[in-house]
């Protein structure tokens, strides 16, 4: 994949992104999943001023999650500090030191690892909202599932004759049948609004640097098999510590 000149959207660097966030056999990296986020969010607002302000909203989630990682990085950093100061004044080498190292550190590299620390601290609350790391991620996951429904609509190519639908309406079905039903009427609305103001299939092949279906499918394609495996691998991670539903 090339990169598209004059434009901010890089299709290349959301396949890369998406490419590097799987983690061992079931995990996935934060860093790069979110910095896909960036990417697809630059894709939104590549596509109006209305769909830009409702990815806004997405990039408020990707802010809370960095937040996160960034206060919880200093509280370490603050803690090895103090640990330093406790050391020499013990001087001593014997002590649990590295194993508290090992409970305190990175607890935001990883969704599992953001799982596992966030429950193990009483972070998450299953009743009432909060900006938790894990309901965030919860929000992100389940627009991504809209995404990811939307360019393998767009990415379908036609036998010959037959008509490529509008990518509006392509736009609001898939949001109809993933989306919409975690959101509130007025969230809906501003979709619907959305869905209006959404361009044409040719303004797509230009963000996507092809000229053609057949060639916009091939690229489409790559990107959904990537979403994909992401998807999957947070699916079963919020599911299996019962997530899904998260307030
Ligand atoms: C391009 C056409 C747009 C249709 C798809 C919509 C994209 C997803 C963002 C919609 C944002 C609408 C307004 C706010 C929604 C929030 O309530 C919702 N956030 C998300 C990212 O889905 C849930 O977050 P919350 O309220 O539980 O913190």
């Amino acid at each position: 994949l090339s990169v598209c000149p004059d434009q901010s959207f890089q299709i290349a660097y959301l396949l890369a992104h998406l490419q590097a966030a799987p983690l061992a056999a079931n995990d996935v990296l934060l860093k790069p999943y979110l910095a896909s986020w960036d990417e697809l969010i630059k894709f939104l607002e590549a596509l109006g001023p209305i769909v830009g302000i409702i990815s806004q909203e997405i990039e408020s989630k990707t802010t809370i999650i960095r937040d996160l990682a960034q206060k919880a990085e200093e509280e370490e950093k603050k803690m090895i500090e103090r640990k330093e100061t406790t050391k020499q004044l013990a001087q001593s080498k014997s002590s649990n030191y590295s194993k508290m190292d090992q409970t305190l550190s990175s607890g935001y590299t990883s969704v599992r690892s953001m799982i596992k620390m966030e429950l193990e601290n009483g972070l998450v609350d299953f009743q009432t909202q909060t900006n938790s790391g894990c309901r965030t991620l919860l929000r992100l996951h389940r627009a991504l599932l809209w995404l990811q429904n939307f360019l393998h609509e767009l990415g379908k190519d036609v036998a010959k004759g037959e008509r490529l639908r509008r990518p509006s309406d392509l736009c609001k079905e898939t949001y109809q049948r993933t989306l919409a039903r975690h959101h509130s009427w007025w969230a809906r609305k501003a979709a619907e609004l959305a869905f209006l103001a959404m361009p044409e299939r040719s303004y797509f092949y230009k963000l996507v640097c092809v000229k053609t279906q057949a060639e916009a499918s091939v690229v489409l394609n790559r990107v959904v098999k990537a979403i994909e495996k992401v998807y999957k691998r947070n699916e079963v991670a919020l599911q299996e510590h019962d997530m899904l539903d998260l307030p």
